[in-house]
């Protein structure tokens, strides 16, 4: 039969070979009927684009083989068609493909048969046979002869190849759809409840009626146009598949039973979206191979091993703590395993540090037989009598986070797991993970992703329903945000607290936003432990291979409630029936491997009593803890930056400054192109030119001073990295940190890393859209190292509460919670400028609301060291800096400090290009240093018991005041100073300024409306640092709903009047 078979193509393939050499072409018979399958299978299998098939065709036929780009070509002699050799079935295919896809694309003749077919030509006339290429004018192809003779056999041998083609690619494609993925058998995986019209499904061969109903849909129904007789037929198999293993024929019914058992019984493969077909051969080589899922003994047993300590973990917590929420990993049991399967892959592929972030469900367990976490110190948390011992407020159990570097003692080899602290909020970590693998990666110099990776877990809910997981996967490919690949492990229990998957998504599964940047997604049943961990060493050579994400959706259920004190029973009432019949997965594992002799029930017992007794001497130790140290619990530490105890080295500061030398040659390469031969834009050579003046006045503008800080760190061995959108030019047109050249394309330069000889590299990347992702990114950077400076900077400052989920769980508690510091610094472009109620407030309250210090506590001010001890003792730093030269120090302590804080820096937009704010190098030179405080220093400070009113501002509206105060000629009797560090407080500082001025009112003066910008968080401060003595008055905008008005004309008149108030000085006399 097989031989027969291959006769018969050999004769298509001749006939075909002759079909364009005119003499005796042949058409197959009613071709209208090929055309419905054909166009059938192009809209339902999603075909290859023709791009895609030039490749599939070119990697994979011998050179001598077709190429796509001779078919392509119009004018290709017909001596050099492709057609000439090579599977006429699939050419075919390949050829309608490609004139679905662009019609010019293919051979003339071909172009008018697929047009007749498609206009209805009826059987026998669609083909029209191409000319010699002589004659070769439009006008001839157009007199094409109709045409000739039928070969049935021929007809109907492409028409069976092609349909088995088809058939196999509705496996490859559809398959996931009819896997058995979903333990309880109850709720689907997979919410698109329809069965593909076009596969055979394993659960119709159940039922032997429904199977043969639908085989006959599917063959004599037409579907496919095969019979049922064909079913013993033998097929040649295509390139694309490898079902056949040794073999590249098989009869159909093997065929269809061995993509069954590819594609339709625990794992579901989703892959077919991916364009790149080496990605795809490459995953249907690792699940189509006859037999490619085999496991040793010794890997049963350690399989089985590590289910028992899982198993056994939550059932100790749960004997032990009946009453605690733990988040237990019941139902989903197999996850250990399979996160250790993850590991001890990449570990064997050369991955020495693993990152991982993860929310509540099974974190315990995580901790303790994944990072090996000692079991005393996981099982004293739940002592509620334990003290803590460090500084913070510390975090619930499930939220801490772990670092550990230890043995894999499957390979052999060191490795390091970190687990990323997180909050309550889901997803929130992903981000920040990603951006601590990246600075790992960074930084010992692993630019492939080959030493350092991340695997970040979720849960079905969450990964469908939070917008960062989608933002956190566009980042995963941009080049200064890749992580060349992060393992992500979905917890896929059915259900979302006490909501199923019906009503939490509309996407089929909650794996689909992964198909945005084509990482594969395996679904696989958690109940079959050894499917599991094969798609999970799948996902890790995946990622080791190609180095991009890949999603293993582990499809489980959920044992008991939300948390073990929820009944489940109110909401899920079916679903928890079927759940208390579940037979738990190490009980079933544990029979199979006892029936296959594998273990003995003695030894599986005794499996279970060692881990008991592990767990039993554990607890007995842990009574022995009397106090909580959090700083255990760090994911990030830094060795050598603070003292063995985890102190500052010192409580001191250095200056900010900066020799002269230092200054000017900065200046120079900031005003200069540092490579040859490279066109600027004119516009930017006037600008590079202006600079180059500023620095021979000593002078700096507002980037030339950021410039001047970023360069002499860098000179100090200080990694910076500057991120977010357009932050490379800057969204002002200020910075021009990257240049491009005007007549080469891409070819850019960045001065910034021409400056020394062995300078620190500087990273300047305009992020994706985002702030949530690409914040919650830096951050993740920050953490990695104290010696980098790290900013982030929003387009404008009102667009970071999109990302406030980070500001506010990690940013302004992250020390708090979880005991460790961060020096991130974001920039946030501020100032009320007409512009509107958006693009105006960086909303300067929500940060001062959230700083840590006590309004209504005067601190002890004559303690040494006064300014550094209260910066220690802050949750982060907010700034507003009124002069370059200050932003240019802020910049500078940033990292000159003992310790890191994030900083907060509301940063100007006018100011940027005002010709007032303009610092001379004096105020950066050595022995200067950033001032929290910019007294008055004009005739009011000569004479101060003559000012009437000390006017107490911050950032632009300076500039405002001082120009007013000029119109007025008041200079004598109104002073104002600048607070420039708004928080930690200035409180010494400001008490000096009060004190100078006896007899002057106290105002304070902001642009901002009443109810928002700083008065409420400087009010009351000021009022304690006088200790009450005076009132503090306003002078600003009343309060608002919106930040800012739309119109230009308010928004001066509203300027106009609070200037007013603050030189008149009769307006608080009336309140007194
Ligand atoms: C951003 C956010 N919104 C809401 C919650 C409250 N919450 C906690 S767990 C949970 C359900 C999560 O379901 P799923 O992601 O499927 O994980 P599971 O608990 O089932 O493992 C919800 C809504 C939260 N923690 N974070």
């Amino acid at each position: 039969m097989f031989n027969f078979l291959r006769n018969c193509q050999t004769v298509f393939q001749n006939d075909c070979t002759s079909l364009h050499s005119q003499q005796n072409y042949t058409v197959v018979r009613d071709f209208r009927t090929r055309m419905f399958h054909l166009r059938t299978c192009a809209a339902k299998l999603r075909p290859l684009t023709a791009s895609q098939t030039v490749k599939t065709f070119s990697q994979n036929r011998p050179a001598a083989a077709r190429t796509f780009g001779q078919i392509r070509c119009y004018t290709a002699p017909v001596a050099a068609e492709p057609f000439l050799s090579g599977t006429s079935s699939n050419y075919v295919e390949e050829m309608y493909y490609a004139w679905l896809e662009n019609p010019k694309s293919v051979h003339k003749s071909w172009d008018i048969f697929f047009r007749n077919t498609n206009a209805g030509a009826p059987p026998g006339t669609a083909y029209q046979s191409p000319l010699p290429l002589s004659l070769g004018s439009l006008s001839a192809v157009a007199r094409a002869r109709p045409l000739v003779e039928v070969q049935p056999n021929v007809d109907k041998l492409v028409e069976d190849h092609l349909a088995v083609q088809s058939l196999i690619r509705a496996y490859q494609i559809r398959g996931h759809h009819v896997a058995q993925l979903d333990p309880l058998g109850i709720l689907d995986a997979d919410l698109d409840s329809s069965v593909p019209a076009d596969i055979i499904s394993s659960t119709d061969k159940l039922d032997l009626a429904v199977f043969k109903e639908r085989l006959r849909m599917l063959t004599v129904g037409g579907f496919y146009g095969l019979d049922e007789s064909d079913l013993d037929k033998v097929f040649h198999l295509p390139t694309t598949t490898f079902i056949g293993g040794q073999e590249s024929a098989l009869p159909l019914r093997e065929i269809i039973r061995r993509l069954e058992m590819a594609y339709c019984q625990h794992i579901g493969v989703e892959f077919m979206f991916i364009n790149d077909l080496e990605q795809c051969q490459w995953i249907r080589q690792k699940f189509e191979t006859p037999g490619i899922m085999q496991f040793t003994n010794e890997e049963k047993r350690t399989l089985l091993a590590r289910l028992v300590r899982s198993t056994r973990f939550e059932e100790f917590l749960q004997r032990k703590w009946s009453s605690e929420k733990r988040f237990g990993l019941e139902g989903c049991e197999v996850l250990i395993p399979a996160l250790k399967t993850i590991i001890d892959k990449s570990s064997e592929n050369g991955v020495d540090y693993v990152i991982m972030g993860m929310p509540h469900r099974g974190r315990l367990n995580v901790l303790a037989n994944v990072i090996r976490k000692e079991l005393e110190q996981i099982f004293c948390q739940f002592d509620s009598k334990l003290e803590a011992a460090d500084e913070g407020s510390g975090d619930v159990k499930y939220h801490l986070g772990m670092y550990h570097r230890r043995i894999n003692r499957v390979t052999d080899r060191n490795i390091t797991l970190s687990l990323v602290a997180n909050p309550s909020h889901l997803e929130a970590a992903d981000p920040v993970v990603m951006g601590k693998t990246k600075a790992e990666q960074f930084y010992c110099g692993d630019t492939e992703g080959k030493k350092v990776m991340s695997i970040l877990l979720h849960g079905d809910a969450a990964f469908a329903g939070q917008g960062i997981v989608y933002e956190t996967f566009h980042l995963s490919d941009l080049p200064s945000y890749t992580t060349h690949g992060t393992v992500h492990v979905v917890v896929n229990n059915q259900i979302g607290f006490t909501t199923d998957p019906r009503m939490a998504r509309s996407s089929p599964y909650p794996t689909d936003v992964a198909r945005v940047v084509n990482a594969p997604i395996f679904h696989v049943n958690a109940d079959d432990p050894e499917a599991v961990m094969y798609v999970c060493k799948v996902a890790a050579e995946w990622r080791s291979t190609f180095h991009k994400d890949v999603v293993v959706d582990l499809v489980c259920y959920r044992r008991n409630g939300h948390n073990e004190m929820d009944e489940p029973m109110f909401t899920q009432p079916l679903m928890y029936k079927q759940i208390r019949k579940q037979k738990p997965v190490l009980q079933k594992y544990a029979e199979v491997l006892v029936s296959q002799g594998v273990v003995n029930q003695p030894e599986y017992e005794e499996e279970i009593s060692k881990y008991d007794k592990i767990c039993e001497e554990a607890f007995t130790r842990s009574k022995d803890e009397k106090i909580l140290h959090i700083k255990h619990w760090l994911d990030s530490p830094w060795p050598g930056f603070f003292t063995l105890d985890g102190q500052p080295r010192s409580m001191t500061c250095p200056s900010t400054g900066l020799t002269e030398d230092i200054l000017t040659h900065i200046g120079n390469v900031a005003s200069s192109v540092p490579v040859e031969d490279f066109t600027i834009h004119g516009g930017l050579s006037r600008i590079l030119k202006t600079r180059g003046e500023l620095v021979k006045n000593r002078t700096v503008d507002w980037a030339l001073a950021e410039y001047m800080a970023f360069g002499s760190l860098l000179k100090e061995g200080i990694h910076i990295r500057l991120s977010g959108q357009d932050v490379e030019r800057g969204t002002f047109s200020h910075r021009h940190h990257v240049l491009h050249d005007q007549n080469v394309d891409k070819r850019t330069c960045i001065p910034m890393n021409h400056l020394w000889p062995n300078q620190a590299p500087y990273t300047v990347c305009n992020s994706s859209l985002s702030e949530y992702g690409v914040l919650g990114f830096e951050l993740g950077f920050a953490m990695a190292s104290p010696n980098a400076l790290v900013l982030w900077e929003a387009q404008f400052g009102d667009f970071h509460n999109t990302a406030q989920c980070i500001i506010d769980q990690f940013i302004c508690p992250g020390q708090a919670k979880w005991v460790r510091q961060n020096g991130i610094v974001l920039l946030l472009p501020h100032g009320m400028e007409g512009m509107g109620p958006e693009h105006s407030s960086a909303r300067p309250e929500r940060f001062l609301q959230m700083c840590n210090d006590d309004p209504d506590v005067l601190p002890e001010l004559t303690e040494a060291n006064f300014d550094i001890n209260q910066l220690y003792d802050c949750n982060w730093v907010v700034v507003n800096c009124s002069t370059p030269g200050n932003f240019f120090h802020v910049l500078r302590r940033q990292i000159l400090l003992p310790f890191r804080k994030p900083l907060i820096i509301f940063t100007p937009k006018s100011l940027l290009r005002h010709p007032e704010a303009r610092s001379s190098f004096d105020e950066m030179l050595p022995g200067t240093h950033f001032q929290r405080v910019i007294p008055e220093d004009g005739p009011a400070a000569q004479n101060p018991e003559n000012v009437k009113r000390l006017l107490f501002c911050t950032g632009k509206v300076y500039y405002d005041l001082t120009r007013e105060r000029k119109a007025r000629d008041m200079a004598e009797q109104v002073a104002i100073t600048r607070i420039e560090q708004l928080s930690p407080f200035p409180f010494d500082l400001l008490l000096q300024e009060a004190q100078r001025y006896p007899n002057a009112e106290l105002a304070w003066c902001q642009e901002e409306h009443k109810n928002q910008g700083y008065y409420d968080y400087v009010k009351p401060r000021l009022r304690t640092t006088i200790n009450r003595a005076k009132p503090v008055w306003y002078a600003g905008r009343d309060p608002a709903a919106a930040p800012a008005t739309g119109n230009k004309k308010t928004h001066l008149t509203e300027l106009q009047r609070l200037l007013d108030t603050a030189f008149d000085l009769d307006t608080f006399k009336k309140f007194s």
